[in-house]
C-alpha cells in the first residue's frame, strides 16, 4: 500500500497547488517556459559576483540569486572571483572590474542610472550590471531580470538607462485609521497600530516592487492631513518604515497639515510669517531628521477643500510654501506644494457665477470657473518659491477626469519646478472594478504641447526640467494600493502602478510596450495572450471615456463617492461640486463655454495651444465640451448631428466594454483559472456599469435635446427616474477624514 502511495506521489505531474493570487505582482520569476530560450539563458549565466558591501547591494544580490534560481531552474553560485558566464554587478566602490570598466567608458549614469553590458574580458563572457551608486545597481538588476522575464535576448546587451525625472513618488491617501481616501483595494497597508515593532513582510515587498520600476519616494499619508502623524509617537513608526524602504532607495515623505502648530504645538496661530510658527516648523523638521536622516520632505494641500493654509492668514501660497522650505532646506528636504486649490474665499465668487449668465464675460464669470483657479492663484507667484519647492500640479485643470486637457499651469510658470500629479487609483475611472489602463492617459498629457517656448514644448519637458533648466524635477502618482492580497484589488490595477513607474523613469516609452512588458511578467509570455490582452488594455481608456464622459464631458458622476453617473445632481454643497455646473445642458445644447464669450479659461493657454480648441467647428472633438456649449444640432466633423454623435459615442463605449470581455474569454486557456475568472467577473461589472452610464446619461440629456435616439443606439433598459433614485451610501473610497 505504502509503495503505491509513494508511486502515486512521485508520478503525479507537478501541480500548481497554489493559485495565482497576484501578490507577487510583476516579479513572479517563474521558470522560463520556452525551452530553447531557457537553454540559451542557462548557457550564458552560471555565476554571480556581487560584493555586498551595503544593504542595497545585498538586496540586489538576493534579488538576482533567488530570481535566477527560479527563472532558470538552476543553482547560481555566488563567487568572489570572476569566472566565465558570470554576472558581475556593482559600483566602482564595490568592484575593481567595474571601476575600470566605468572609467574606460565614461558612461553618463547620474545618481540613479545603470548600464548593462555583455562583454568578453580575458576570454571570459560576462554580463556586467554597473552603476555609480548602489541603488543604480539594484535598478540595473531589476532591469536585467525584466529582460529575462520578458524573454529578451541577452547575448549582446549594451544598455544605458538613466531616469529623466528625479523624484518619482507614490502619494498614498492613507489615513491613520487605515481607511484610504479614494482607495478601492482594502485598507491601508500601513499598520500604524503595530508599528514600529512589527515589520510586515508587505513593507519589504512594497519597497521591492517600487524599486523594480524605479519609484524612489513614498508619501505615506493623505493630503487631507492629520497633524498627529507629526507627533513623536507616529514619527517613530514612520522611522521604522523608512528603515525598511531605505535599502530599496525609497525615501519617505509625509503630508503636513498647515494648522499643526496649533493642533499639536499649542500655538495660537499657524501664520507662516509669524516667527514662533516658523521656529516650530524648524524644530519639527529637526526632530524628524534626527530620527530619519534621509527623510524626503513634506507634501502640503493648503486652502483647498476646507484645508487650512496661508490664505487663512492673508498670506500667499509662496509665503506658506517657503516657510516649510526654510525648515527643510538645512536637511536637503523638499516641499511639494499642491496647486489643486479652490478655497472658501473663491467659493463666494462661484456662487455669483451661478447667478451670472453664460456669455456674459464679467469678472465674476472669469473668476468663477473652477478650471481657472490654479492658474489664477499660482501664475503670479512664479519665481517666488524657494529653490527646494516643487509645485505639484494635477494633470488637468479640474480633477483627474477620464479625459482632461493638460493644466494650463504647465506652460505658465517657467521659473518654478512643476511636479506632475497623476492619479493611479481609479476614482473617476470605474474605481475598483473597471479595467482601465492609464498609460495612454498619462502619455496624452505628457506629450501635449504647451507651446510655452514655441512648438515642441511638451508637458514632459516642463516636468523633466529641460524646458526651463530646472535642476529639481518630480512626478507623483496617487497610489492605488491597499491590503488586498493582490495589492490593487483589480489585477489590472497593477498595470497602472507599473506604467506610472516606468513612465516616471522614461516618459518616451510607449504605452503599448509598457503593457507588453507588464503582461509578460504578470501573466505569461504566450504570444496569443500577450497580443490579445494588450489590445484590451490599449482600448480600455478610450472605452471608459466613451461610456462615461465622451466628447469632453466631465465631472458628471455621483456626488461625494464619485461612483456611477449622476449628471442631474444640482444640490451639492457648492456650485462646482454639481455635475450641472460642468455640463450646462439646456434647450440649446451641452458643454461649458470656456472661450472668450464664456469663462475665457482658454486664455490661460499659449495662443497656439488655444487655437486647437477655440473654434467649435475645428476643435479636437475629444475636448469639444470642455470648451464649447454646442447646440444639439451642431454638425460634427463626420457630418453627424452632435446629439446623434453623443449617443453613438456612448453606445461605442458600451460596445467596447462588451468586446473587452469577449476578447478576455479567448485567453482562458493561457492563464491561471482563478485569475481568469476574477477578471471575467470584474469585466461583467464593467460591462453592466458601462450600460448604466450610457442609459442614465442619455436619458437625462434627452430631456434637454428632446431628440430621439439614433437607430444604432440601444434603448435604455430602465427609466430616468429609476437611475436617479439609485443610492450608494456605502460606496467605497471615502476616507475617514472626509
Ligand atoms: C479629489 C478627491 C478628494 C481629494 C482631492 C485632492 O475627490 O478626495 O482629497 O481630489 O486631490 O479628486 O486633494
Amino acid at each position: 500500500m505504502l509503495r503505491w502511495i509513494l508511486f502515486f506521489l512521485l508520478t503525479i505531474p507537478a501541480i500548481n497547488l497554489r493559485a495565482e493570487d497576484g501578490y507577487r505582482v510583476w516579479l513572479r520569476f517563474e521558470k522560463i517556459s520556452d525551452e530553447p530560450l531557457l537553454k540559451n539563458y542557462r548557457d550564458a549565466i552560471s555565476c554571480l559576483q556581487i560584493n555586498p558591501v551595503s544593504a542595497t547591494l545585498k538586496a540586489a544580490r538576493e534579488e538576482l540569486t533567488s530570481a535566477l534560481q527560479t527563472l532558470l531552474d538552476k543553482k547560481i553560485t555566488a563567487t568572489t572571483a570572476i569566472a566565465d558566464k558570470c554576472i558581475i554587478a556593482g559600483t566602482p566602490a564595490s568592484s575593481g572590474t567595474i571601476k575600470q570598466l566605468l572609467a574606460a567608458h565614461n558612461y553618463q549614469l547620474g545618481q540613479d542610472g545603470y548600464t548593462i553590458q555583455a562583454i568578453t574580458l580575458n576570454g571570459k563572457r560576462l554580463t556586467v550590471i554597473a552603476a555609480y551608486t548602489d541603488i543604480g545597481v539594484l535598478y540595473g538588476s531589476f532591469a536585467f531580470l525584466r529582460l529575462l522575464q520578458t524573454h529578451q535576448p541577452i547575448a549582446a546587451l549594451s544598455i544605458i538607462s538613466v531616469p529623466k525625472i528625479q523624484y518619482r513618488i507614490l502619494d498614498h491617501w492613507d489615513n491613520l485609521n487605515r481607511s484610504v481616501e479614494r482607495g478601492y483595494a482594502g485598507i491601508s497597508i500601513w499598520n500604524w497600530h503595530q508599528l514600529p515593532d512589527y515589520i510586515d513582510k508587505r513593507y519589504i515587498d512594497y519597497a521591492r516592487y517600487n524599486a523594480s520600476i524605479g519609484i524612489n519616494g513614498s508619501v505615506l499619508t493623505n493630503v487631507n492631513a492629520n497633524s498627529l502623524v507629526l507627533t513623536k509617537e507616529y514619527l517613530i513608526k514612520v522611522k521604522a518604515l523608512a528603515d525598511v524602504f531605505r535599502i530599496y532607495g525609497i525615501k519617505v515623505y509625509l503630508t503636513a497639515k498647515f494648522s499643526a502648530p496649533i493642533e499639536i504645538g499649542g500655538l495660537e496661530t499657524a501664520d507662516p510669517l509669524d516667527t514662533t510658527v516658523q521656529n516650530w516648523w524648524k524644530k519639527k523638521c529637526d526632530e524628524i531628521y534626527t530620527l530619519i536622516p534621509d527623510f524626503g520632505g513634506l507634501l502640503i494641500k493648503a486652502n483647498s477643500e476646507g484645508q487650512p493654509g496661508p490664505q487663512t492668514y492673508g498670506r500667499t501660497h509662496a509665503e506658506g510654501a517657503n516657510m516649510f522650505a526654510d525648515a527643510l532646506a538645512p536637511h536637503n528636504g523638499i516641499v511639494m506644494w499642491r496647486a489643486f486649490v479652490y478655497d472658501a474665499r473663491v467659493q463666494k465668487k462661484e456662487e455669483k457665477f451661478e447667478e451670472g449668465k453664460q456669455g456674459e464675460h464679467s469678472e465674476t464669470i472669469a473668476s468663477g470657473d473652477r478650471f481657472k483657479k490654479a492658474y489664477n492663484e499660482f501664475k503670479s507667484l512664479d519665481g517666488k518659491f524657494r529653490g527646494n519647492v516643487l509645485v505639484q500640479v494635477k494633470n488637468g485643470p479640474i480633477d483627474f477626469q477620464p479625459r482632461e486637457p493638460f493644466s494650463p499651469l504647465f506652460g505658465a510658470m517657467p521659473q518654478t519646478p512643476l511636479m506632475m500629479e497623476f492619479q493611479l487609483t481609479q476614482e473617476y475611472l470605474g474605481q475598483g472594478t473597471h479595467l482601465v489602463y492609464e498609460a495612454p492617459l498619462f502619455k496624452e498629457v505628457l506629450d501635449a504641447d504647451t507651446y510655452a517656448e514655441g512648438k515642441g514644448s511638451i508637458v514632459a519637458k516642463v516636468i523633466d526640467g529641460s524646458l526651463d533648466h530646472h535642476s529639481i524635477t518630480g512626478i507623483a502618482g496617487v497610489a492605488n494600493i491597499g491590503n488586498d492580497i493582490d495589492w490593487t484589488g483589480h489585477p489590472f490595477g497593477q498595470a497602472n502602478w507599473y506604467a506610472f513607474g516606468r513612465l516616471a523613469w522614461d516618459y518616451t516609452l510607449s504605452s503599448g510596450d509598457i503593457a507588453t512588458e507588464w503582461i509578460r511578467q504578470t501573466f505569461t509570455n504566450n504570444k496569443f495572450f500577450v497580443e490579445s490582452t494588450k489590445k484590451i488594455m490599449m482600448a480600455s481608456r478610450e472605452a471608459a471615456v466613451d461610456y462615461m464622459t465622451p466628447l469632453g464631458l466631465h465631472h458628471i458622476m455621483g456626488t461625494s463617492h464619485h461612483y456611477g453617473p449622476a449628471p442631474w445632481i444640482d444640490n451639492a454643497g457648492r456650485a462646482d461640486w454639481n455635475p450641472v455646473y460642468y455640463h450646462r445642458a439646456d434647450a440649446d445644447g451641452l458643454g461649458f463655454n470656456r472661450t472668450i464669450t464664456g469663462s475665457n479659461a482658454l486664455a490661460q493657454y499659449q495662443p497656439q495651444a488655444q487655437q486647437q480648441w477655440s473654434d467649435s467647428n475645428t476643435c479636437d472633438e475629444k475636448f469639444l465640451l470642455w470648451f464649447h456649449h454646442v447646440s444639439w444640432a451642431h454638425t460634427m466633423k463626420n457630418g453627424k448631428l452632435f446629439w446623434d454623435e453623443l449617443c453613438t459615442k456612448y453606445q461605442q463605449g458600451v460596445d467596447s466594454a462588451r468586446w473587452m470581455q469577449q476578447q478576455w474569454n479567448t485567453s482562458k486557456p493561457f492563464i491561471d483559472e482563478e485569475q481568469f475568472n476574477q477578471v471575467n467577473m470584474l469585466l461583467t461589472i464593467q460591462r453592466k456599469e458601462a450600460e448604466w452610464w450610457k442609459n442614465a446619461c442619455l436619458l437625462y440629456f434627452q430631456t434637454f435635446s428632446k431628440m430621439p435616439f439614433p437607430p444604432n443606439v440601444e434603448k435604455p433598459a430602465k427609466t430616468l427616474e429609476y437611475y436617479k433614485q439609485l443610492k450608494f451610501i456605502y460606496a467605497p473610497g471615502i476616507g475617514g477624514n472626509l
